[in-house]
């Protein structure tokens, strides 16, 4: 019986995962789900990424388990902002489907060219959970090391964009970014991967690109 119980939930959240993407789609709105361990640089990610793009208009939903710290931050920058916070519905460390989706009932999305989520820090749980994103997009600091995509595959199995962050601290680290990218591979071959650093803006040119071309393609596709 539990199981059962359990199996619809999953299936009402998926249903409404497929609603979420169908809807943005229509509406022009390309949803894109940042999802990594916490402090690996999806803020400052997106803080660079809207400040790069004036003349493209972005919506944030933020995922926390506590704290509107980081809706803050995109607030200070005029984007509209919607936070979740599951602290206090006993601090699940993902978002589903149908938080998503209230979430963007009582957004305004009028003339929205791009959605963030930034998905609850945390490299593992966000990954089991469709939120209706049309890409998912992992981040992975270089700070954190070589392995992680081995050890924790399912963010990089479910993505289709992988961003290695802060690569402006590589002269100081242990750590080869082709061996990264090697593994980030080795969990995904298909995965399109670009390395780049919010701080100094290098290698964000394929990132913006991307975004822009994803936004357009959405577009004539309605
Ligand atoms: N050197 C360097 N530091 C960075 C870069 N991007 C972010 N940081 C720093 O990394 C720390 C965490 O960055 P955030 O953007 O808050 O990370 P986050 O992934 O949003 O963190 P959570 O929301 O808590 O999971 C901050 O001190 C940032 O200044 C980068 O490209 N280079
Ligand atoms: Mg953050």
């Amino acid at each position: 019986m539990e199981i059962k119980v359990m199996k619809k939930i999953l299936e009402a959240s998926e249903k409404k995962a497929e609603e979420i993407r169908e809807d943005l789609r229509k509406r022009g709105v390309l949803f894109l789900n940042l999802m990594s361990s916490p402090g690996s640089g999806k803020t400052t990610l997106i803080e660079r990424t809207v400040r790069e793009l004036p003349h493209l208009k972005f919506a944030v939903i933020e995922g926390d388990i506590q704290t509107t710290l980081d809706a803050r931050r995109m607030a200070n920058l005029g984007v509209q902002t919607y936070q979740i916070n599951t602290g206090p519905f006993g601090g699940d460390c993902h978002l589903e489907a149908p938080w998503i989706a209230t979430a963007l009932s009582e957004m305004n999305l009028e003339g929205v060219d791009i959605l963030f989520v930034e998905n609850i820090g945390n490299l593992v749980c966000p990954a089991e959970f469709d939120i209706g994103a049309h890409f998912n997009v992992v981040v992975l600091s270089v700070t954190e090391g070589e392995d992680k995509p081995l050890k924790y595959p399912l963010a990089f199995r479910v993505s289709q964009l992988a961003l290695v962050s802060k690569t402006d601290l590589l002269p100081y680290l242990d750590v080869s970014l082709e061996r990264i990218v090697q593994n980030i591979k080795a969990v995904n071959p298909a995965m399109e991967i670009f390395p780049l650093s919010a701080k100094t803006g290098d290698g964000f040119d394929p990132w913006l690109e991307f975004l822009q071309e994803r936004r357009k393609s959405l577009s004539s596709s309605l």
